[in-house]
């Protein structure tokens, strides 16, 4: 650093120089580069920090707990295309904020961690400074790309390659290390306004080659039971309009995974969202938009894919994505947008649509489907089951389309993304890839910030619970929010018994909770709802109101199974007492 002062201080005299230092360079290289709001939780090194940010103008949003924070700025990344960013202090709060980072590359969420550290010398020798670690080596493997700035000269570069990292090519989270004594370091402000960097086509279009294009037409065409599957990836590329055209000229039925819902509206007479299993074990070609073939569509082999010998077509703009699982006959590796762009061009104006027994067997399955599940969803049982709680919110979302829903929990997440349709792109947020509880409020609160729509989020007792201390920053920031919770006593049931002693059972909460008491010592609204005609009424006012909102739904104890819907990834001792 002295080395910076002691070359300016020889072409001008150190009074006459305006200087500038680390906190403002890395205050207006984000501006510069559009990063307008930071969510995260202050200390030493970057409190001052916090403040001068707010003071520029940037949207600074203190959070109770760095995981949270880092939480929304990974959703602020899914839903802007541009990085979330999350500031954190050194060691113990950089960890407690690595969770998110970890998940947002998971995710392929564009998404910043910067953090503070302390002095690289120290750490290096290991003599022991406050809040000591190696920050840099600890997130390396858990994300995309981290990089450590140790000059106020490079600043500009250090943030413009974290931004590339994270939005170029599959996104994710790159982890920016700032140790304390940037933070200070004073340089000649037009030497450092010079220094910055505003980045230029940050995620350029990736085209893809013409003739991967006309492998997959040729699959396509061929096919006799076509299915095409959308992802989160086709959700984030924000191509909505090259979807809906692909999707309504192939007249091929699609399916939506969780956060893809809306992106056409599951009502749409080709969503095939209510017939998942008849099209994945009976569909012959699958393309796939922007999902990967992990376990959530059971690596694309074994029983729920049925007998029948099926051609897969992928659509990533991450090469290695391909046949990481199965085959992949036509991998087309490109942005979304313009491998869309370019399959439409293909198809010419006089594309086939597909065989009318598979359209009609589909819509059919879809339909019957839909009408058995109905009876449930308008039960007015006391105590409420999820369908009965589920139905009254199916309805508001459909009345409120805009709005966006947050889901986390095991029955409470499963069920409420099977009855709940969605209307619009990017409107449902949940556990994504990692089936991770905590999302929630983190969620809540940046969804609410970026997009400025109202929010219900919908999460279970346990799920809640993960990130429940943000409620207080829900009403510090006074955020249009509706939570509701499913409250059944627990993990998965509420009526588990320990026979062994007197410690409750290990899946079992307090009974009768009062979740609602929470939001209301922080002066939101609180609601218990017994029945579903309460819950109705609680949470159209709150989203009229638009009033951080907190609704207890009591929930049966006995209504829910275990694991939700995905039990069969439970392993079960033989062994076990009992
Ligand atoms: P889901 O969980 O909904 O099935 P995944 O997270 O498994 O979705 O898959 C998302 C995929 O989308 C990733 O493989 C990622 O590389 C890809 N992706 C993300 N953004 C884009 C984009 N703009 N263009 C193409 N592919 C993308
Ligand atoms: C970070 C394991 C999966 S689902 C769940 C846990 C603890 C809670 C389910 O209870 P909830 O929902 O929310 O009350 P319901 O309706 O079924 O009663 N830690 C993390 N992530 C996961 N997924 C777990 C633990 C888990
Ligand atoms: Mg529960």
């Amino acid at each position: 650093m002295s080395a910076v002062v002691q070359s300016i201080s020889s072409a001008a005299p150190e009074a006459e120089r305006e200087l500038t230092d680390g906190f403002n360079l890395i205050i207006d290289a984000l501006k510069l580069n559009g990063l307008d709001t930071i969510y995260g939780v202050p200390g030493i090194p970057i409190t001052d920090f916090g403040r001068m940010a707010q003071a520029a103008g940037i949207r600074v949003l203190s959070f109770r707990h760095e995981q949270n924070a880092g939480y929304a700025a990974s959703i602020a990344g899914f839903l802007t295309k541009k990085p979330g960013v999350c500031l954190t202090v050194s060691a113990p709060g950089f960890l407690n904020g690595l969770t998110a980072l970890a998940h947002a590359t998971t995710n392929c969420f564009p998404m910043i961690l910067i953090s503070g550290s302390s002095e690289r010398e120290i750490v290096d020798l290991q003599q022991g400074d406050y809040e000591e670690m190696d920050q840099l080596a600890v997130a390396k493997p858990l994300c995309k790309a981290a990089f450590r700035i140790l000059h106020a000269q490079d600043i500009g570069i250090g943030l413009a390659r974290a931004i590339r990292a994270a939005v170029s090519g599959r996104p994710g989270g790159v982890y920016l290390d700032l140790p304390a004594k940037l933070f200070g370091q004073v340089m000649d402000a037009e030497a450092g306004a010079k220094s910055l960097v505003k980045v230029i086509d940050a995620a350029p279009a990736q085209l893809p080659a013409p003739d991967s294009i006309q492998r997959a037409l040729d699959v396509l065409k061929g096919a006799k039971r076509p299915l095409i599957i959308l992802g989160k990836g086709a959700a984030y590329a924000q191509a909505d309009d090259e979807i809906r055209q692909l999707v309504e000229k192939s007249g091929i039925p699609f399916l939506p995974m969780s956060m893809a819902k809306g992106l056409l509206p599951d009502l749409h007479p080709q969503c095939a969202g209510a017939a998942r299993s008849t099209v994945l074990k009976d569909s012959d070609v699958v393309m796939l938009i922007g999902a990967r073939l992990n376990w959530l569509l059971s690596h694309g082999k074994g029983k729920s894919w049925g007998e029948a010998p099926k051609q897969f077509i992928q659509i990533d703009i991450e090469p290695k994505e391909m046949d990481s699982n199965v085959e992949i006959v036509a991998p087309v590796v490109g942005d979304i947008g313009s491998c869309i762009s370019a399959l439409l061009a293909g198809m010419g104006d006089a594309w086939p649509a597909p065989p009318a027994d598979w359209t009609a067997s589909v819509a059919k399955k879809r339909d019957e489907n839909v009408a058995k599940m109905a009876p449930r969803l308008m039960n007015n049982n006391v105590p409420m089951d999820y369908h009965g709680a589920l139905g009254v919110l199916r309805t508001i979302i459909k009345e409120r389309p805009d709005a966006i829903l947050i889901n986390e929990g095991a029955n409470t997440l499963d069920l409420a993304r099977g009855v709940i349709d969605m209307h619009q792109p990017r409107k449902r947020l949940d556990v994504g890839t990692w089936g991770v509880m905590g999302i929630g409020m983190g969620y809540a609160i940046a969804a609410a910030v970026e997009t400025g729509k109202p929010v219900l989020a919908v999460e279970g007792d346990s799920a809640f619970g993960f990130s429940g201390m943000e409620v207080e920053t829900i009403c510090r920031y006074n955020l249009p929010i509706c939570i509701v919770i499913f409250n059944n006593n627990g993990i998965y049931r509420g009526t588990d018994v320990n026979d062994a002693g007197a410690d409750p059972a290990t899946t079992v909460f307090v009974k009768d909770a009062r979740y609602d008491r929470m939001m209301e010592a922080f002066g939101g609204v609180g609601v218990n709802a017994t029945s579903p005609d309460e819950l109705k009424r609680a949470v159209n006012a709150a989203m009229d109101s638009g009033k951080p909102t907190l609704i207890n739904a009591v929930i049966d104890p006995t209504a829910g199974s275990e694991s939700g819907r995905i039990g069969n990834l439970n392993p079960q001792s033989a062994l076990k007492k009992k």
